[in-house]
């Protein structure tokens, strides 16, 4: 494997190169283009230019995170054909710029969904946290609008401020997809992108819902282990694969972690690895990455990762806010790159173990 960090680019991130450069293990950075919209083709001298500068750091792109799928393709829309066109051309620029890594979800409307994303631990930490009954009393839009207030002055990502502005069409787009048409566009969509992912060898990674249950009244399918096997077998090639993301396939207690990574063997192409701490099965929050502060066990997510032969990038997911700093929530410098310093300590630990 290797140890990354997630970066949005120097004009929208409070973290630099520079430090992530710093960070014991970690080689490489996830980016992406953030100021890019779903639907928009991403010009080669733009990915050209972004690659430099992390390689002027010292780093280098392991992968992109997201390149975001347009709602027309997601709904089924007649015009989903030239967004798709759009999205070809987006890999074929990133292939030629040698990245063979691409995040991106499925979800309608929204992305990630958090209620709180300051919520108070008793240490004085603050983190990104989740109640089911906050969601049920609140309309979308007054959810959108929390959460842009306490972003600290960031744009958090699948929250653009473009995106709260159309979230009534937006929702109007899903009125007739449930979850079996959700699975056929999502497939539509696989169909048409393996040939350029074949040529230039680039790996689809799509990540999880998050929490991994419908919000809203809007259908959510990457949510547990039968439902991303079902996703693998319907476009069966190697890169139709998974971003495994631990925080949010964990956010559904009945999810087997260890086992889910067991049963995606050769098709995870990039992990997200977090712990979250559970006050009800229906209200959680984010912890710091060590098992002794969540409800996951960390060693055995890293040690089935490892059994698998897990070689893609892997990185710290959210972090909790400490120490004062000021960032994107989720997305500081400081408990991420405790994560990284940990996680890479336990693979080592079972490495070593399994060597001997
Ligand atoms: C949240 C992230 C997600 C993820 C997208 C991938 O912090 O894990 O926003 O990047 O779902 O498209």
């Amino acid at each position: 494997m290797e140890m990354t960090l997630r970066w949005y680019g120097s004009k929208f991130d409070t973290v630099t190169l520079k430090q992530i450069r710093q960070i014991p293990g970690v080689t490489g950075v996830i980016t992406t283009l953030y100021d890019t919209k779903p639907g928009e083709v991403w010009s080669r001298e733009r990915i050209h230019s972004i690659k430099k500068e992390v390689e002027a750091s010292g780093l280098h792109i392991s992968g992109i995170e997201s390149v975001n799928v347009h709602d027309a393709i997601k709904a089924g829309l007649p015009e989903r054909d030239s967004y798709i066109v759009n999205y070809i051309e987006t890999l074929k620029n990133l292939g030629e710029e040698g990245i063979h890594l691409v995040c991106y979800n499925f979800m309608p409307v929204f992305d990630w969904t958090r209620t709180e994303v300051a919520r108070r631990r008793a240490d004085g930490s603050t983190v990104l946290a989740y109640t089911q009954e906050a969601v049920d009393a609140l309309q979308p839009e007054k959810m959108f609008a929390s959460i842009a207030e306490d972003a600290n002055g960031s744009i958090m990502p699948g929250w653009e401020p473009e995106r709260m502005e159309q979230v009534k069409e937006l929702f109007a787009l899903y009125s007739n997809v449930d979850e079996e048409k959700l699975f056929i566009n999502l497939k539509y969509f696989l169909e048409r992108i393996m040939p350029v992912c074949d040529q230039y060898n680039i790996n689809m990674a799509i990540h999880p819902d998050d929490p991994a249950w419908s919000v809203f009244g809007l259908p959510r399918i990457i949510v547990n282990k039968e439902n991303i096997l079902r996703m693998m077998h319907m476009v069966d090639n190697p890169h139709n694969g998974v971003t495994f993301c631990s925080g949010s396939y964990g956010t559904n207690r009945k999810n087997n972690l260890p086992d889910m990574i067991r049963s995606l063997k050769g098709r995870i192409h990039f992990a997200h690895v977090r712990n979250l701490k559970f006050n009800s099965p229906t209200d959680f929050e984010e912890a710091a990455h060590l098992s002794s502060d969540g409800d996951f066990d960390m060693y055995e997510i890293m040690k089935a990762l490892y059994e698998i032969g897990f070689c893609g990038p892997i990185r710290p997911d959210h972090g909790r806010m400490i120490w004062d700093e000021v960032a994107m929530p989720g997305y500081g410098l400081y408990d991420r790159a405790l994560g990284a310093a940990y996680l890479n300590g336990l693979w080592e630990a079972i490495e070593k173990s399994q060597r001997r």
